[in-house]
């Protein structure tokens, strides 16, 4: 088996029984194929390990490499006329009522080909690649039939063909009403939200459940049919909640033992319970909540206080969050949502992995995937204090060297 030993490296291993981001001062890690074997301080190296050449890293920092467990990057077009719109002066919300918001990227992907969508939707993949992010969550939920939702769940698979990423994705036909649905939600369920999850899990292409619970989507009634169709089929579930209103849909993800509810802005204390008792992981948003000036703010303190795991991802999309870098969520959920530096890098490494269901990944340590990224930078806060820098020096994908 090849083997790999890293030296003279900070080692940010993110192990919780190792204090603060698990740090290791001058640490070494050991990789045999896709998988670390050992990892600790450089002088501790076991003998039968340490006999081969060391790729010495000059003192940087070794982190996991980067989760993203909340994007919806495959899509064709962009919203720019729209962020004209609102900057004028126009909210989310009426946007989305005069057709306009997530409706038009739904025209515009429906349009495009599954070469196309793949050819538009890799610059952003390649975005996060250069910030070593090495599994990307992707939604389907702007196709709205069933047949252009498992064309970009399939592109969503095609890209961990290509490129150096682990993809896992979420089944969102419950994202919008189509307008040749519209007032007839329940009918929309039941035509093809409910359907097109069985062919596509069928298909291999569906890892798990999400939907858009809010007055302008779908009401919590309705995602409890999307739920329940999920549970019956063994898909796990997670939930865009509580981001414009309280629903109540973050307990409903809980009552299902969901992986994850997401945004939460306007989460109550019953909610935050809920979540607590289910450890549902609360998977924070800032690149929506910025780029819509919402001055509500996730319950960080009560999050805090309980016990919920706290995640951070770019919710990469066209309307809400046009952004692609993970890195600048980790500054803004640290100057906007008051998470520290540790937290924003728990919550992309090991609590994003946690949201994914992934249990191999998000920490480094024995047996997990050796998917690490080394950074030029002398400690971990650096990571997210920064705005728009990216000190990547390398990134190693499943034990290889990008
Ligand atoms: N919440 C969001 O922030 C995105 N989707 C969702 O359910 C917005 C999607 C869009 O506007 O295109
Ligand atoms: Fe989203």
């Amino acid at each position: 088996m090849p083997r790999t030993l890293l030296r003279n490296a900070i080692l940010a291993t993110m192990q919780p029984e190792r204090g603060p981001y698990g740090l290791v001062a001058s640490g070494a890690v050991v990789i045999e194929d896709s998988s670390v074997v050992w990892c600790g301080a450089g002088g501790e190296i076991p003998a039968e390990l340490g006999r081969i050449e060391a790729t010495d890293l000059g003192g940087r920092l070794v982190t996991p490499a980067l989760i993203d467990c909340h994007t919806h990057l495959v899509y064709s077009g962009n919203r720019a006329r729209e962020f004209e719109l609102r900057l004028q002066g126009a909210s989310y919300e009426q946007i989305a009522r005069e057709g306009g918001g997530i409706v038009s990227t739904v025209s515009a992907t429906r349009a495009a080909s599954e070469r196309e969508l793949l050819a538009m939707s890799l610059p952003r993949v390649d975005a996060l690649l250069a910030e070593a992010v090495s599994t990307i969550e992707i939604k389907s939920g702007y196709g709205l039939t069933i047949e252009d939702e498992l064309k970009i769940l399939r592109v969503a698979r095609r890209i961990s063909d290509i490129r150096p990423v682990r993809v896992v994705t979420s089944y969102l036909a419950a994202h919008a009403l189509p307008p040749e649905f519209k007032d007839r939600a329940d009918r929309y369920l039941d035509d093809v939200v409910l359907p097109g999850m069985e062919i596509g899990q069928r298909e291999g292409l569906i890892d798990a459940v999400d939907g858009f619970c809010e007055r302008i989507a779908f009401s919590l009634q309705q995602i409890e049919r999307v739920f329940a169709k999920a549970k019956a089929l063994g898909l796990p579930v997670k939930l865009h909640a509580e981001q414009l209103s309280n629903l109540n849909g973050a307990a409903l993800v809980a009552r299902y033992g969901g992986l994850s509810a997401d945004h939460l802005e306007y989460l109550d204390s019953d909610g935050v319970a809920a979540m607590s008792a289910a450890k549902t992981v609360a998977v924070l948003l800032p690149g929506a909540f910025y780029t819509l000036r919402e001055k509500q703010m996730p319950p960080v303190e009560q999050f805090r206080a309980s016990g919920v795991p706290i995640a951070v991802a770019t919710d990469s999309n066209p309307g809400t969050s046009p952004m692609t870098s993970l890195l600048l969520a980790m500054n803004m959920a640290a100057t906007l949502f008051r998470l520290t530096p540790e937290e924003t890098l728990i919550g992309t490494t090991r609590n994003a992995a946690r949201a994914l269901g992934l249990r191999d990944t998000g920490v480094i340590a024995p047996g997990y995937r050796a998917d690490l990224a080394v950074w030029d930078v002398a400690h971990p806060a650096e990571l997210s204090y920064r705005i728009g820098f990216n000190p990547l020096h390398q990134h190693i994908f499943a034990g290889a060297f990008q």
